[in-house]
């Protein structure tokens, strides 16, 4: 035993020993390098370049350079001792332009990344599709178009063929929910349509794409393991009216169960589909069981808690969109976000780690069980580097902090919870908010492109090193 060894504490609360402790990125939101090496335009390539899409009209043609620093991010993950790094595949700079031949060079930087992770002990998480559709299928339809969805599964077979021998866990489409709503009904998220049936459509055609995928992985490999991947909310009526109380089950309907009850039971939830009226005509028949293939495993996001109410007149105030956009919550139009008075984020998002506690007991009870990994969580706040050079972003850990004890007690109470990924590595391209939020645990200055640890991340080490953490007072 090394002197190091024998200081470390015995923490209060102990994970297993073969918990995942990781972190998480995208790639568009990290990588830059649009044009190299023969990557393809992504529907986010365009939207950033349209007026009023992003604050300050900002964009990710180089963001964080990962592209051609990602030798020293992973040298940096593994000083912090990350046992496994989740990044996502950028669709266009496999396929540029969505189907046909893989674009060699663009395979390739994801190997030298795989290669890189494994050669410093880090397990790869493999995301297939975290946002960016290539432009051209966009113009040939987009994710209403259920086409898509078959292209998206030759896109992820091409993917796995090509990294299935070193990458075990994979997942498919992250937070369908995102990017159906916010792409193709409130507009806030490339492409920027605002038109509800639309968003509908696409809903179901991310999802048969997942389910697509899945099959095509499975016919090339038995020993990978692949999880569906949602955005989960906690949702609680304002006050126990009937306008409220029906607020609360379209919301968790549309935002929840949609998801959940289309992955994990082969159906979508009738009330929903009522909600939806219309819109709802796009299954065919085969389609939920395609959708609902076996998964190895769930990964779900948990930022927030969602307050609402159904009486006319409430303040949205839940993640408002930085420009002016339409509603996310086809519908449900009607129904209003109000704040419950807890501590928010730099995001607006109220921070609330009994909600991820509910999910996890909630999951465990009313969905065939299956094993449960955070593949994001994390929250932004307005760091500052001090004058010592340090960001002291005590609000980040101690939000971190808080969803871990939730997570250890939910594996207490019997929840097969497997590992959690802190959202995010590094300070990155917020989406529609371009580079005003950090969620980073590694400050990122966008001018020298330095990074430096938060004391976050400094703490997140030593949680990982000790193999838990203490009680709410560390
Ligand atoms: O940055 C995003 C990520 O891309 C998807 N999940 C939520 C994060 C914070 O908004």
């Amino acid at each position: 035993m090394t002197t190091q060894e024998t200081q470390i504490q015995t923490p209060d609360l102990v994970f297993p020993t073969d918990f995942v402790w990781g972190a998480a990125t995208s790639a568009y939101q990290i990588e830059g390098a649009v044009s190299e090496d023969g990557r393809g335009r992504s529907i986010w390539d365009t939207f950033v370049k349209q007026p009023g899409r992003v604050v300050n009209g900002e964009h990710a043609d180089v963001t964080i350079d990962h592209y051609h620093r990602y030798r020293d991010d992973v040298r940096m993950m593994a000083d912090l001792g990350l046992g496994a790094y989740r990044f996502s595949i950028s669709w266009p700079r496999i396929q540029p332009d969505g189907s046909g031949p893989i674009n060699a060079k663009g395979i390739d930087f994801y190997s030298r990344l795989v290669d890189e992770l494994l050669s410093r002990g880090i397990d790869p998480w493999v995301t297939l599709y975290h946002w960016d559709l290539p432009q051209t299928l966009e113009d040939a339809g987009g994710w209403p178009s259920r086409d898509t969805s078959k292209r998206f599964a030759d896109y992820a077979a091409a993917v796995h063929d090509a990294l299935g021998d070193r990458v075990r866990n994979w997942s498919t489409v992250n937070e369908p929910w995102c990017a159906a709503f916010l792409g193709y009904a409130s507009g806030e998220h490339a492409p920027g349509r605002r038109n509800p049936a639309e968003s509908v459509r696409a809903a179901h055609h991310l999802l048969l794409a997942h389910g697509l995928a899945v099959e095509a992985m499975r016919a090339q490999r038995s020993d990978t393991r692949i999880g569906g991947c949602v955005n989960l909310y906690a949702v609680t009526p304002q006050t126990d009216s009937e306008a409220d109380r029906d607020a609360a089950r379209r919301i968790d309907g549309l935002q929840n169960r949609f998801f959940l009850d289309a992955l994990l039971k082969g159906e979508y939830p009738a009330d929903v589909l009522e909600d939806l009226g219309e819109m709802s005509g796009f299954v065919q028949d085969g389609d939920m069981e395609t959708v609902s293939a076996p998964l190895d495993m769930l990964l779900l996001n948990y930022y927030s808690r969602f307050t609402v109410s159904g009486t006319p007149g409430g303040a949205a105030s839940a993640a408002a969109a930085p420009t002016d956009s339409g509603s996310p919550w086809v519908g449900s139009e009607h129904v209003s976000f109000v704040g419950a008075g807890r501590p928010v984020t730099a995001m607006g998002w109220e921070i609330d780690d009994a909600g991820l506690h509910e999910l996890l007991i909630r999951l465990t009870r009313e969905y065939p069980r299956i094993p449960l990994v955070i593949s994001e969580n994390g929250a932004a706040f307005d760091d500052v580097v001090d004058a010592d050079g340090v960001v002291h972003d005590r609000e980040r850990l101690d939000y971190i902090a808080a969803h871990l004890r939730t997570c250890h007690a939910a594996i207490e109470a019997g929840v097969p919870l497997e590992g959690y990924f802190a959202w995010s590595l590094m300070d990155n391209f917020e989406w529609a908010w371009g580079y005003d939020k950090r969620f980073g645990l590694v400050h990122v200055d966008y001018e020298t492109q330095a990074r430096v640890p938060k004391e976050s991340a400094l703490w997140y080490a030593g949680t990982i090193r000790r193999g838990g953490l203490n009680g709410p007072a560390e």
